[in-house]
Formats: C-alpha cells, structure tokens, sequence
C-alpha cells in the first residue's frame, strides 16, 4: 500500500494486520501459516494493548502533573469477564479489528470467544465493581481498582445427573495478555510476630511490630479504558509470592526440596477466591487475602502519594479510599499503624486522616454473610492490628458513653469487639466508626441499614449515612451485548445515551411509532433466535423461541427464591396436563447460576430445577407450551447472551432481603418485562418506569414484618391453595424423582415443619397471580413492546456513571474532577 503503516498505534486496518503478524512472529514465535487460534488471539490482544499503551502513560502522567485526586475501589472481588470488546468498544476500533481478523483468515467472533472470563468474582459484588471501573475510566475520574490475581477464579460448574459438580477455574493456563507484571512494583506483607513498646526520643509510648514473616505482593497490572475519551485507567492485581530470604545456600537435598515447597506455601495467599457468596466463613487463608489485599494497597498509594506531596495531613485532599463491603476494613488498622509506627504522628492526627481518606459500602443486611474474625485469630496473625482495634475500640465506647449516657445494651451492640464464648472483631462496626461515609446500595437499603443492623450508628453518627443506589454500565450491558438494539436506538436518537443513558427518554415518543416499534420487537425476536442457536449449539436443547423467555440468573440463594420459580414451572405443568386442550401462553423457563460449594440446600434447589426441567421437557403434551432448562455455568459471558433475549426479568427476592440487585438493572435496560417484589432497587425501577410497565407482586418489607410478628405459619399457606399444595406434595413424595422419592425432603420440609423463612409459600399466590399478567399482557403484543420500550427508555439512571457522579460528589470529593477535558 502506498500509505504509511504505524503498526503499533495506527489506527487503521492494514497497521493493525500488520502488528498482529509482527506480534505472530515477534511475540510468539511462529506465524500466520502455523499459528493456532489461541495464538491469532494473543497477538490480537497484543495489539489492542499496544494502541492503548500511550493512553495508559499519558493518563497517568496527566494525573501525577496535575496532582488529581485519586480515588482508590479496594475490593476481594472484580467480576470483570472478559475484555477484548469492551476494549475494542471503548477505542472504536471494533470494525478495524474485525476486518483485520477477516483480512487474516479469522473470523472475529470466534476469536473474541477464545478469550476465558476473568471471573475473579462470586456475583454482584465483584460485578459492580468492573462496572464502576469502566465508569471511573469514562468519567475522567482518576480511578483505580485494587484486588487479588486469583489464579483459580470462580469455580467451573457443571452438572452431573442434574447435580453441580465444582472443577477449578484455570483460566491463567495460557497466561493472560491483559495482565502487565511489573516486577518494580512488590511490597513485603508481614504476619505473625509480636508488638513491642518502646520510648521514643521525646520520651513518647511507641509500639513496633518485630519478629514478623513475610511475603511479597507483586504488582499485575490491567488497562481500563474509558468510552472514546484517551483516559485509560488501572486495576492493579497482587499475587503473592515468596520472599527472596528463602535464598537456598548450603542446604541438603531434602532441605533444599523443603525450601522449595515452602514458596507454594506463600504464593497460596492469591491461590483461589472463596466461593462463598453471603456465608462468613472465618477462615485464616481467607484473613490472609484480606490483610495482604489492604496492607499492600496502603503501601502502593502512600508510596505514590509521597511522590508528589510532602504532608501526610494532607491524605485526604488527594487521596478517597473506598472499601467494597467489609472485606478490606482492616484498612483502618493499618493507615492507623502506619501513621503512628511509621510515620510518627499521635494518635489524634492518624485517627483524623485515616476517617477523613476512608469510606465503606455495605452490601448485604444478612447476618449470616457479616464478617466477625475471632480475636484469637487476629492476636496471632496480625498483633499489633488487634491492639490498635481495642484503642480504637476504647476511645469509641467512652464517646459512645458522652453520647448516650450509661446504656450497657447499648455500648455492647456497638462495641467493634464482641465479647461471649468466642470474642470477635466486628469488621462492619470497625468500618463504620473509621470512616467518614458508609453508604448502602439502593434507597431501600440504606433505609433498611438504618432502622436494623446499623441503627445505634445511625442515631449516633447520622451524616456518615449515605445512599448510592447501584447502577450498571451501558458499555458493556446495551452497546457490547445487544448491537442490534444500540443501533436501532442510535439511529433514532444519536450515540449520546452511551455517556448519557438518560438520554434513552427520547425514545419514550417512539411508542407510537409503528415502524420503529416493528423494528424493536424484531431485534428482541433476533436475540432470542441468536440465544438458541447459542444454546443448541453449547448445551444441545431447542428453546422454543415462539415463547416467552423467562429468566432468573443469579447465584443460587434460598432468598432470592429460585424455588418460586420452580413451583411455577410445575404448577404450569400440572395445569397443561390436566386441561391438554386450554389455551396456555407457551413459556421457556430459563435458570442459571452457581450455588456456594458448601451451601446444601442450593444444591438441591439445582437438583430439583433439573429434576422438574427433566419432567417437562420429556413430556410430548408440553410441546409448544411449556419449556424448563437449567443452563450450567453462568458467568458474565453468558449473561451477555441471555439478557438481551429475555421477556420477563426474574427479582423475585423475599422483601428487604436483596440489598440492589444489578441484574434487573441489565434486563430492564435490554427491554425485559420485570417481575419482581419491592426489594432492592426493583422499588426505584418501579419509580422510573412507572406503575404499569412493572409487575410488582407479594409482600412488602412492612408485609414480611407484620406477618412474621403476627405468627407465620407455612401450612396454612399450604392448605389454602390447591395448585401450591399438589406441587410440594409432589416434591415430598418424589413424582420429579421416583427412583429416590425422599430426595427432596430437606426441600419440603425446610418449607413446612421449618416454615418457609423465606415465605415462598406466603408470596406463591400472588406470584402466580402476577405471572396470569404476564400472560395476558404478552398475547397482546403491541402492548407488551410497548411496556418493554418504556423499560428501555426509562432505567437511565441505573448508569453506573450515575452511581459514580454520586460517589465522586457526595464521599469522594472529587466532584470537580468529572468529565474533565471532555466535549
Ligand atoms: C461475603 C463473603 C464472606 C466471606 C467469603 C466471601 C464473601 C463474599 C461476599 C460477601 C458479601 C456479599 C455481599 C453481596 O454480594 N451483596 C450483593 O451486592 C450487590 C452489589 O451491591 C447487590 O446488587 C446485591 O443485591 C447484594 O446481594
């Protein structure tokens, strides 16, 4: 060609072809001929890195010389799946990379498709963290995001005679080539030893932590660019490895082999992510993670703070720490240990700088899920931790007293360490009283948090509370995985809803339009054509595309109420046998989603989800009415195919049980009818799109109060309704499973003589009463799009870019920062 390539930043196709071939022989050795795909991938990825490489150092260098302030997500978690299109999105690149994969024999989809989630993440938590990442990035905020390099994620689920089997997440086999090692950057995380007092020269008390073990933490580095605005920000990943004082000199064989098998010991720190979703398990490994999360953190950000200021007391104006859940609380602790071991300053300047830099979201009002680490536990790992938590404990009780006078109750539910049979640190009352804001998640929930388990904080530290009602990024939740709708929606109102999501209102007018309307009920029959064809090709079913697409994605959670679902699905059953010749509204029932390896009554609803789905789907007389599916191993990269192919949007938790919810967020936006309680931010979706164009049913926060305090009892549930009762009796008495009738009896008996916690049974009339809605409202398919229309139009403000604004305004300080040098 007669123009002139720039392999490693040009933008254009015949550059971009020519830096995957370089990347091919340079990087990889080998070559177009000989390549595999894995390797076609790799060098595809390359290249990508290499145009955003000058973003990420300019970006970088921008934010050193002009001292912005920086905003640090810590988090045990990022759920950030898989990146090429979000990267190739974000750089507007997609049609260049797509031609040149084309140009070079490769088909883009199937390349893209090499590529493993990073699932380094259980669920909602980690995902919304991988949102807030690309939303920092678009917003121009200086954003980074802090975790652990897992090298086994989320477990792989599989299902086994309708059982999860659990295989390890081995998505680093082939390296990853998002990741940037930098061996400059590794900080020794201490254990164990012992705090020592000593006097220092101006005859002050001082401790020192001595006799420690270490390990290090070195730095992984992965972009994240924001939407088409040159920002390319950071999420840094430690893994753990062994110190270099295990130097092997003069040792026997056998000492030698020890020695060796001593590092693996030290690199099990960043070994696995606990699969644990809302279960506290106090394991020490666990701790471990945690503690090696925070502390090389903290050594990462005063390092490069102490670059460019020279005051400590200054933190706070450059620096927003924001904890995700309680997981990396010991953050207070340590810039605690810090300031005063390290750096010198009383107690008074310390306390002041660690509450003003630090900030703490709460994720969950469970009390099963709340983290308590054992004193004992602490006292040996981390010493000098504990000693400062009983100081700060101390100082806080006596304001506790000033503030309420003599209230014993009182001081001992506020108390950070719980004393009794096993005394524990309760890491949500350290977060709160070492922090400056602590929000919930959704409007609901912050209320909740204060009436409940945070109420004694809330009269006492009121202004700390704050809500920051969750959201979701448009990037990769409309433009990435429904193409065919972000270019119907651009065509009619332009691209800026892809920074503006509220802009989306414009298409509000387009209910009426009939050509648009024709075209937007296309693209959702389109998405849940290319879903089947994804299923039957992955999993081997034919879905029914004529039906309704009924969906429940999430972890397996006996409050998120899967069970619901499955009662439905056999009632449905049930019905179509009994009256072979009524109408029905065909309906494909889809589940997906992993239950905690440890939590056994997941597991069975799993089994009976595939037991019921297994009845149905062998039964000739469903055919055209009724289908049930299980679908394995959920991940984000399923979620992106599924959720664009949904009509009804599963949020069918018991009342005040779910903090947010995110996934009703992304249905709701691709055009998904919800159907949901009033929980979590189902209560604000309702608010933006309006009473009709929801269908809310059961019980309400106060409902689930009332009922339990005027004496629930489940059976009287059971009795009263027929198609209820003829459903759990087939459960118990093993009509989905007649070769082990009994297998379900944890189920029906958790739901009888354990009366139903969770109140499904209370909830199942007015459930199937709103799934006849469902029904009617879908055979009048003008109407149903226009519903699902308003959903899409209206769930704006469940940007993540939203969310952000509002941590960046009201915890973050940093309000000035946002959209700066952007048109
Ligand atoms: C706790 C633990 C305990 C130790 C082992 C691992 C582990 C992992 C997670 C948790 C807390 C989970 C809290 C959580 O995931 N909450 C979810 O957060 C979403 C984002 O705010 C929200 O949308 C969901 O409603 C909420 O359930």
């Amino acid at each position: 060609t007669s123009k002139k390539l720039n392999v490693k930043t040009g933008m254009d196709t015949e550059s971009i072809k020519a830096d995957i071939l370089s990347h091919l022989r340079y990087s990889l050795a080998t070559d177009i001929e000989t390549a595999n795909k894995k390797e076609f991938y790799k060098s595809v990825v390359l290249s990508v890195m290499d145009r955003l490489h000058d973003s990420w150092l300019n970006t970088q260098k921008e934010y050193r010389e002009k001292k912005t302030k920086k905003i640090y997500y810590i988090s045990m978690e990022f759920l950030i799946g898989r990146l090429l299109d979000n990267a190739l999105v974000n750089l507007n690149l997609e049609q260049e990379f797509r031609d040149a994969c084309k140009d070079l024999g490769y088909d883009y989809e199937e390349i893209r498709d090499i590529e493993n989630d990073a699932a380094l993440g259980n669920g909602g938590l980690g995902r919304l963290a991988a949102c807030f990442l690309d939303s920092m990035a678009t917003l121009g905020l200086a954003g980074f995001g802090y975790g652990i390099k897992y090298d086994y994620g989320i477990f792989k689920q599989k299902i086994h005679d309708g059982y999860q089997i659990e295989r390890p997440d081995d998505w680093l086999r082939f390296g990853t080539p998002w990741a940037t090692t930098r061996p400059s950057v590794m900080y020794p995380v201490r254990f164990y030893g012992r705090s020592v007092p000593y006097t220092d020269e101006d005859g002050h008390l001082r401790f020192k932590w001595e006799n420690t073990q270490h390990v290090y933490a070195l730095a992984n580095d992965i972009p994240m660019p924001g939407f088409r605005n040159g920002v390319v920000n950071n999420l840094r990943l430690w893994k753990a490895t062994s110190p270099k004082s295990l130097d092997l000199t003069s040792f026997n064989q056998g000492e030698y082999i020890n020695a060796v098998r001593d590092i693996e010991l030290h690199e099990n720190i960043s070994r696995v992510l606990y699969p644990n979703d809302k279960i506290f398990v106090g394991q020490e490994l666990r701790l471990k993670q945690e503690y090696f999360l925070v502390s090389s953190t903290l050594q990462d950000i005063l390092r490069e703070y102490k670059q460019q200021h020279d005051d400590l007391r200054d933190l706070p104006k450059y620096v927003a720490i924001q904890c995700n859940d309680t997981h990396p609380n010991l953050a207070v602790p340590d810039l605690m240990r810090i300031l005063m071991d390290e750096e010198g300053f009383d107690w008074e300047t310390s306390w002041d700088i660690t509450v003003k830099t630090l900030s703490y979201t709460n994720h969950t009002v469970l009390p099963e899920a709340l983290e308590k680490w054992p004193v004992s536990m602490l006292r040996n790992l981390l010493p000098r931790h504990l000693q400062i938590i009983y100081e700060i404990n101390k100082r806080f009780i006596n304001k506790v007293h000033e503030h309420f006078g003599d209230d014993v109750n009182r001081v001992r539910r506020m108390s950070i360490i719980s004393e009794g049979e096993q005394p524990s640190v309760q890491m949500a009352n350290l977060g709160i009283v070492g922090t400056h804001k602590v929000n919930g998640v959704a409007a609901l929930h912050t209320d909740l948090i204060k009436k409940t388990i945070f109420r004694d904080f809330f009269e006492m530290y009121p202004e700390r509370f704050t809500n920051k009602t969750n959201g979701i990024t448009p990037r990769r939740w409309l433009k990435q995985c429904n193409k065919p709708l972000a270019d119907l929606i651009t065509s009619e109102i332009g691209d800026s809803w892809i920074t503006h999501l509220s802009d989306l209102r414009k298409l509000d007018d387009k209910v009426n339009d009939k050509k648009f309307m024709k075209k937007y009920s296309d693209i959702k029959q389109q998405n849940k054509e290319r879903l089947a064809a994804y299923v039957k090709e992955n999993y081997g079913f034919e879905l029914n595309t004529k039906a309704i697409f009924d969906i429940q994605i999430k972890r397996i959670h006996e409050y998120k109420r899967q069970l619901m679902l499955a009662i439905y699905a056999a009632a449905q059953y049930n019905y179509i046998k009994a009256n072979p010749d009524a109408p029905v509204v065909p309906r494909t029932i889809i589940f997906a989603g992993k239950a905690a390896p440890g939590y056994a009554m997941a597991k069975m609803f799993i089994k009976l989800i595939n037991s019921i789905s297994d009845k149905i789907n062998n039964d000739p007389d469903m055919e055209g009415k009724l289908q049930c599916f299980f679908l394995d191993n959920y991940s984000v990269t399923l979620a992106e195919q599924l959720i664009p192919a949904a009509d009804v949007s599963e949020q069918i938790s018991t009342a005040g049980m779910e903090a947010s919810g995110t996934g009703n967020m992304k249905f709701a936006l691709n055009g998904a009818v919800t159907i949901g309680t009033l929980d979590g931010a189902n209560v604000e979706i309702k608010e933006e799109v309006g009473d009709e164009n929801i269908i809310i049913f059961g019980l309400t926060v106060e409902g689930v109060e009332e009922l339990r305090r005027s004496g629930y009892s489940s059976w009287e549930y059971y009795n009263a309704d027929k198609a209820l009762k003829q459903v759990i009796d087939q459960i118990r008495d093993g009509f989905f499973e007649p070769d082990h009738p009994s297998l379900f009896h944890t189920i029906t008996n958790s739901l009888l003589d354990g009366n139903d916690y969770f109140l499904v049974l209370a909830d199942y009339p007015a459930y199937a009463e709103a799934q006849k809605e469902v029904d009617a409202l879908y055979s009048k398919p003008d109407e149903w799009f226009k519903v699902a229309l308003y959903n899409t139009a209206r769930v704006g403000k469940f940007s993540s870019d939203r969310t952000i604004s509002d941590y960046a305004t009201d915890i973050w300080g940093c309000e000035d920062q946002l959209n700066k040098g952007r048109e």
